[in-house]
C-alpha cells in the first residue's frame, strides 16, 4: 500500500430544499431527503499528508487549530478512511476556507467533502463518487451534496449503517445554469451550531413533525420544477421550504432566530424584483443571517445591484452552479 500527500478542493453547496433533522446524530443520517445546487469557487482546500511517525491527526483549518467537536468529526472520518486502507498511519491535515466559517454558508459542508476526497486519495482508497459522499456525509450531513457538482439530490436512505444514505447527481450545472448571488450580511459566528440547533428543534418544536413531511413533498415538486426549468414554480417550492424551516426554528425552544433585518430585507427586495418587475430570482436562508439568491444569467446584474443596495448587506459574491469535489494536483 502506498501513501501519498493529496489535495483536494471541494465547493459548498446551498440547499433549495433542506437539511434540518436527523434519524442519527452520530454519522448523520437525515429524517428526509434534500436537493442542493453546488456552487462555483466558494470552497474548501484540504491538504492530507500520511505520516508514520505522527501518534495522532495533526490538524490546522485557516491555520489555526480545530475546536474539539470538529475534532471529533474529523477522526470520524479519518478512522474510516484508515480502515477502508488497512493501516493505522495518522495524517497531518490543513485545511483552508474561501468562505467564512459558521455564516449560515455551509463552510463545514465544503470541509467535509474536501476532506473525504483528498483522504481516500491520500490513502489510495478506490471508492465510488456515491460510497464518498456517504463517508462525507459521516463529518457533516450537508458535505455529502458537495461530493458532485450541478442540482444534487440527498438520498434519505432506510438503513441504519447509512450505506443507501448517500448523493446522486440530478442535473449537470450546463442543464440549468441559473447564477447565484450571495447577499453577506452579519459577524462573527452564530452562537447555536447547526448540529445544536437541529437537536433542539427536533426534540421542542411543535412544527417538527410537518416540517418533516414538507421536506418530503417539496423535494418531489422541486424535481418537477428542474425537470420543467420552472424558475415561477422553483421560487415557489424554494422560498416555501426555507420560510418553513425557520418558521420551524423560531419555534424552538429557545427560539433559533437566525436572521438580520438585512436577511428581510432582502427576502423583500427579491420578491419586488420578482413580483414588480418580472424579474427571474429567487431566494433561500440556511441557518444564518445571509441569503444567496438564484437568478437567470439574462437577470443578474439587475439582481445583484438591487441585493447590494439592501442596508445591511456587507458584501456580495457573485457566482454560479459549478461542479464537484476535485483532486488539485500539486496543490
Ligand atoms: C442544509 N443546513 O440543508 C441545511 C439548511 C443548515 C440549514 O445542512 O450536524 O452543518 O454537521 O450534519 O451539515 C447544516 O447542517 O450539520 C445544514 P451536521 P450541517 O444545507
Amino acid at each position: 500500500m502506498t501513501l501519498n500527500r493529496a489535495a483536494a478542493f471541494a465547493p459548498v453547496n446551498i440547499a433549495l430544499t433542506k437539511y434540518w433533522g436527523k434519524r442519527d446524530h452520530e454519522i448523520n443520517l437525515p429524517l428526509a431527503p434534500s436537493i442542493s445546487v453546488t456552487l462555483a469557487e466558494l470552497g474548501t482546500l484540504t491538504v492530507v499528508r500520511p505520516e508514520p511517525e505522527l501518534t495522532g491527526n495533526r490538524i490546522l483549518v485557516n491555520d489555526k487549530p480545530l475546536d474539539p467537536k470538529g475534532l471529533v468529526k474529523v477522526g470520524r472520518v479519518m478512522r474510516a478512511v484508515r480502515a477502508l486502507a488497512g493501516t493505522e498511519v495518522k495524517a497531518g491535515i490543513r485545511a483552508v476556507n474561501t468562505v467564512p466559517t459558521a455564516q449560515g454558508l455551509a463552510s463545514s459542508a465544503s470541509a467535509f467533502a474536501a476532506l473525504a476526497k483528498a483522504a481516500v486519495t491520500a490513502y489510495n482508497v478506490d471508492i465510488s463518487d456515491e460510497d464518498l459522499s456517504g463517508l462525507a456525509r459521516t463529518g457533516s450531513g450537508s458535505a455529502c451534496r458537495s461530493i458532485h457538482g450541478g442540482w444534487v439530490l440527498w438520498n434519505k436512505g432506510e438503513r441504519d449503517d447509512g450505506t443507501d444514505s448517500t448523493s446522486e447527481r440530478l442535473l449537470t450545472p450546463e442543464e440549468w445554469p441559473l447564477r447565484v448571488v450571495v447577499a453577506h450580511i452579519g459577524e462573527g459566528p452564530k452562537k447555536i451550531s447547526s448540529t445544536e440547533g437541529m437537536k433542539l428543534s427536533e426534540s421542542t418544536s411543535p412544527f417538527f413533525d410537518s416540517w418533516i413531511e414538507t421536506c418530503h413533498r417539496d423535494v418531489e415538486e422541486c424535481k418537477v420544477a428542474m425537470i420543467n426549468r420552472d424558475m415561477q414554480h422553483l421560487a415557489h417550492v424554494v422560498e416555501g421550504n426555507a420560510l418553513a424551516m425557520h418558521a420551524t426554528m423560531l419555534a424552538t425552544r429557545p427560539g433559533l432566530v437566525y436572521w438580520q433585518p438585512a436577511t428581510l430585507g432582502v427576502v423583500h427586495a427579491v420578491r419586488r424584483l420578482r413580483n414588480e418587475k418580472g424579474l427571474s430570482c429567487l431566494f433561500t436562508i440556511d441557518a444564518g443571517p445571509s441569503v444567496v439568491v438564484l437568478t437567470e444569467a439574462s437577470d443578474l446584474s439587475q439582481v445583484a445591484d438591487a441585493v447590494a443596495q439592501v442596508p445591511g448587506v456587507t458584501r456580495i459574491t457573485q457566482t454560479r452552479i459549478g461542479g464537484g469535489a476535485h483532486i488539485v494536483p500539486n496543490g
